[in-house]
């Protein structure tokens, strides 16, 4: 059987071909005309980037190489203990193309274990930080300091030939998602709990390894951690943080310097961060109405009141989706197997009864309906996970599968330099007259 190294490097030298054949070729193919209301409007909608991991649809949501989120719950192997697909498959996928079988997954969560190791130094650098400092930060600055591992800057400095890049690149970032969830956990333990590290457990795969570092024996933690970190992983390429990860790669920074600056955007409130705030908004709704009994009328009012505070309401919109979000189904699909009696599940599904009326009639979101963020925490506080700002954290660990992914293929082609060109309002003003 051949690896996961051996099949992506098979895969590499026609796919490059391929592209340079087109660049070559096709080049003056025109995608689309660019306006001065999207050069204003955060670029939504231009086609200006290339991303092969996943695509997303504005009506029907994510694919991942093809394949959509029910299509993976049967297709990528699951964990003998539960039914949701391993992320490790997924990464898999998204790295090859391929679906793999579960000899392919097990070898990857070996692969994960033998390098999942983090350096003391990387320890004391986060206890020199207040424990008020917030997870996502602490996040970011854990993994700029695994930066000293780089084998892509060490090699780069001693002269590594340009059709190398995507191999010490690839060795990066297994190294690095191998580390994450000791990162992650060992955040969590120092910001919530006794501040004790747990031992990683060898007879685990990487999403219950995950759990268990973290404090989480629970098998259905372990299984809504299979599931979550599925399906945060990608969602194309031009979402804040696999754009600022492919960005800040183009430059030929490492996977460590990439990932960090994606998860800096991935910290925003607009972004990411939106999972933390639901639950605290959740969690604002129940003490306002304390033991009283949630009906329509006052959960329509408590989001009236707060879009007439000039706030917006998180976990819903999107700047591409004009449906449902896909993964807010998978969730909900998880809750009601799960904990269909669930107290906040049942303020979620009466937010979704509520909330896309009101945003219609409000007249501002292009997107009514529920996003990713809108369904997580609530999953997470159910399986005894409180502590909602470090949400954002999870969904991180999650999105480095699909940013990595890309950025192994960005240097595999050989993409160059990031580098559009702006404009001033002085040319567009000159422009209109
Ligand atoms: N509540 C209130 N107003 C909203 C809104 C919401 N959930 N979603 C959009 N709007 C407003 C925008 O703020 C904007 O207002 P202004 O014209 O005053 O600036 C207007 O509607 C038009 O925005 P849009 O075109 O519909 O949405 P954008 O593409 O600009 O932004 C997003 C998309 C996600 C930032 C926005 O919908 C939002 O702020 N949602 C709440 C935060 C959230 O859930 N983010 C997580 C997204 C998923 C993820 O990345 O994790």
């Amino acid at each position: 059987m051949a690896g996961l190294k051996e099949v992506l490097a098979s895969k590499i030298p026609d796919f490059r071909d391929e592209v340079k054949d087109i660049r070559k070729n096709h080049g003056d193919i025109v995608l689309g005309q660019v306006t001065v209301g999207q050069a204003y409007g955060g670029m939504r909608g231009i086609k200006g980037m290339i991303t092969e991991t996943s695509a997303l649809d504005p009506e029907e949501g994510i694919r991942f190489r093809g394949f959509t989120i029910p299509d993976l719950q049967v297709k990528l192997p699951n964990h003998p203990e539960g039914e949701e697909p391993m992320p490790e498959g997924l990464f898999y996928l998204l790295l090859t193309g391929d679906l793999p079988n579960k000899a392919d997954v097990d070898a990857i969560t070996a692969e994960w274990h033998k390098r999942g190791h983090l350096p003391e130094h990387v320890f004391a650098v986060l206890d020199a930080l207040p424990k008020t400092t917030h997870p996502m930060t602490q996040f970011s600055i854990g993994i700029n300091a695994l930066q000293t591992d780089s084998i892509f800057a060490a090699k780069y400095r001693e002269g590594m030939p340009k059709q190398d890049y995507w191999d010490a690149t690839y060795e990066d970032s297994m190294n690095l998602i191998a580390k994450l969830p000791a990162l992650a956990a060992y955040i969590y333990r120092r910001t919530y709990k006794d501040g004790k590290r747990i031992d990683a457990d060898p007879t685990l795969d990487w999403s219950g390894n995950f759990a268990h570092m973290m404090g989480f024996e629970d098998k259905k933690f372990r299984e809504l951690m299979r599931l979550y970190l599925t399906i945060h992983s990608d969602h194309e390429g031009g979402n804040v943080s696999a754009h600022t990860t492919h960005l800040v790669g183009t430059a030929l920074s490492d996977a460590y310097l990439s990932l960090a600056a994606g998860m800096n955007g991935l910290a925003g409130p607009l972004h990411g961060l939106a999972n933390q705030e639901v639950l605290r908004w959740i969690m604002d709704v129940k003490k306002q109405f304390g033991d009283g009994v949630l009906t329509k009328e006052t959960m329509s009012k408590f989001v009236w009141d707060t879009l007439n505070s000039g706030q917006v309401i998180p976990g819903y919109g999107h700047a591409v989706l004009r449906k449902t979000d896909p993964r807010y189904s998978a969730q909900r699909e998880f809750a009601l197997k799960h904990m269909p009696d669930d107290e906040l599940f049942k303020v979620v599904s009466l937010l979704y009864e509520v909330v896309p009326a009101i945003l219609n009639e409000h007249g501002k979101a292009a997107n009514p309906w529920p996003n990713v963020d809108a369904h997580s925490g609530v999953l997470l506080v159910n399986n005894g996970m409180h502590e909602y700002d470090f949400y954002t954290v999870l969904f991180g660990v999650s999105r480095a599968l699909g940013v990595l992914a890309s950025l192994v293929w960005d240097r595999a082609i050989g993409f160059p330099l990031e580098r559009p060109k702006s404009l001033t309002t002085e040319f567009i003003k000159t422009l209109i007259k």
